[in-house]
């Protein structure tokens, strides 16, 4: 038995939201799920289309609709917050709806949880501590701990950092029966292709070449995304209220050496792609430190090969070209306005 069975999953439709769903219906039959959605740009309402319509239900609506939030809140027990805007692409040019979704959306749904006693948590990411320097110099610097500062260097990440410190506010001054992940750059089926790994299969499919801002030195710490739904599932089961848990998966690559496993994979020339100006304000470094989590919720990654999760994920897009196709053109031209 699930410790809760009804559960509002904001932001259901988008990547980790679905697999997020998927996974929690398909192993928990006693579990019944509404999901608050916008369908944004980055929701797909067909992601969810094949499950029990018994056990899902989608709510398509905003976060910030506090009538809406207040009648869905008081129906269940426990809500997991992925709704936000995520891309920090879009966050340079276009900031405001950062801050209205995930500033304001959040702080709306953590009033209705406090008025209804409901469970919450906030789904967040490891760039609210800033980034590390490429080579660490010293071992307080070698990964991100529960215990680092947070020190956002973007727009997008600022506000991820301002809706954590809500929430740990609401947590001490209200009582919020929160807890919150910060989870490191996810991998695999559903993720929107404005995203690094997606955008460089679909380039590929679609005959365009493959763009790396910078120098390709940046590192990121891929986890599986079902890795972190699992992670997520086992802070609603056995997470202590008011933690925060680190979630990742030990797979630090800089980006130039994941590209060229995507184009080695799918049967190009390592040479075949496009350096294109930086992204200003580049993050150089993320790395989770996730032994608070391993030990104390009982959670390791499965998907440890990342080579074998980046093959899977690359035949997903294969064989999903009507999920994705119809938005290409326009993902491209948004990026074609200032940079390639
Ligand atoms: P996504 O952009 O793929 O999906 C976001 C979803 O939220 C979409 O379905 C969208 O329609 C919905 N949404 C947006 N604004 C809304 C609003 N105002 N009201 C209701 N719904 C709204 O994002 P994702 O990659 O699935 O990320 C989910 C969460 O996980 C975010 O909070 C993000 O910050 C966090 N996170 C993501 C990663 C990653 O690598 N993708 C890593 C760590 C943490
Ligand atoms: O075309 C590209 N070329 C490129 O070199 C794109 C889209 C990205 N990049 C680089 C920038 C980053 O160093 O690849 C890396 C990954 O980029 P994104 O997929 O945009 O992810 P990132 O900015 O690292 O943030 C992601 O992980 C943390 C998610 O989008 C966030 O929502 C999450 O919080």
């Amino acid at each position: 038995m699930a410790k809760y069975n009804k559960i509002l999953v904001t932001g259901g439709a988008g990547f980790i939201g679905t697999n997020f769903v998927r996974y929690v219906i398909k192993n928990n039959p006693d579990v019944q799920i509404v999901v608050l959605d916008k369908l944004t740009y980055a929701g797909n309402a067909d992601n969810l289309k094949d499950l029990p319509e018994d056990r899902v239900q989608l709510v398509v609506g905003d976060i910030n609709d506090a009538d809406l939030v207040d009648q869905l809140v008081q129906k269940t027990q426990a809500v997991v917050h992925f709704a936000a805007e995520s891309h920090n692409d879009r966050a340079l040019h276009d900031p405001r709806v950062f801050m209205q979704t995930n500033l304001m959306g959040t702080f709306t749904l953590i009033e209705a949880a406090r008025k209804y006693h409901v469970r919450f948590h906030h789904v967040s990411t490891d760039e609210v501590y800033g980034d590390l320097p490429l080579r660490p110099t010293t071992p307080d610097l070698d990964k991100f701990t529960t215990s680092s500062q947070y020190k956002p260097s973007s727009p997008y990440s600022a506000t991820k950092a301002g809706a954590d410190l809500l929430v740990r506010a609401w947590v001490r001054s209200f009582g919020l029966q929160a807890t919150i992940s910060n989870t490191s750059n996810n991998y695999g089926p559903y993720q929107h292709i404005e995203k690094f790994i997606p955008r460089q299969i679909t380039n590929i499919m679609s005959g365009i070449r493959p763009k790396l801002y910078g120098n390709g030195q940046n590192v990121r710490d891929w986890i599986h995304v079902l890795d972190h739904v699992a992670g997520i599932w086992a802070i609603l089961e056995r997470g202590e209220i008011g933690e925060t848990y680190l979630l990742g998966a030990n797979e630090e690559l800089d980006n130039l050496t994941v590209l060229q496993m995507i184009l080695q994979n799918m049967g190009l020339d390592s040479q075949d792609f496009d350096f294109v100006a930086d992204r200003p304000g580049h993050d150089l470094r993320y790395a989770i430190d996730a032994t608070k989590a391993q030990n104390d919720l009982n959670w390791q990654p499965q998907y440890t090969d990342f080579a074998a999760g980046l093959q899977q994920t690359i035949q997903w897009y294969q064989a999903h070209q009507s999920w994705w196709q119809a938005d290409k053109t326009a993902v491209e031209a948004n990026y074609a306005k200032d940079k390639q």
